[in-house]
């Protein structure tokens, strides 16, 4: 009765952990870019991706909001203080240039999309 038991919890481990590891996560296709904004900078200033879907990363390590702007209306986010964002953009081949709108002068850099 009680090896019994014991397969029957280890039954249910197995299945909680299988059920664990097939929920992974949303399908995406095309680029995922990471930045992060950091006093008052972007991370990444060049960026350079293949042309298609583009998913944009943007983490917001400081005590402000900032926001992810892509030139021609390809994306207008803002980023609130120490939260993380996505931005999905399709980017046909050509160079766009980027900024937060809230600090245009120090945080923007340029997109490459080839
Ligand atoms: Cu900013």
């Amino acid at each position: 009765m009680r090896s019994t038991l014991r397969a029957v919890v280890l039954l249910v481990i197995a299945a909680g952990v299988m059920v664990g590891c097939g929920s992974d996560s949303e399908s995406s296709s095309g680029t995922t870019v990471d930045i992060t904004a950091a006093n008052i900078a972007f991370s990444t200033t060049d960026i350079r991706v293949a042309a298609g879907d583009v998913t944009f990363v943007v983490k917001n390590d400081d005590a402000l909001e900032h926001n992810l702007t892509i030139d021609g209306g390809k994306a207008d986010k803002d980023v609130e203080a120490h939260k993380t964002i996505k931005v999905k953009a399709n980017l046909p081949a050509g160079t766009y240039a980027f900024h937060c709108e809230y600090h245009p002068d120090t945080m923007k850099g340029t997109i490459v999309v080839t």
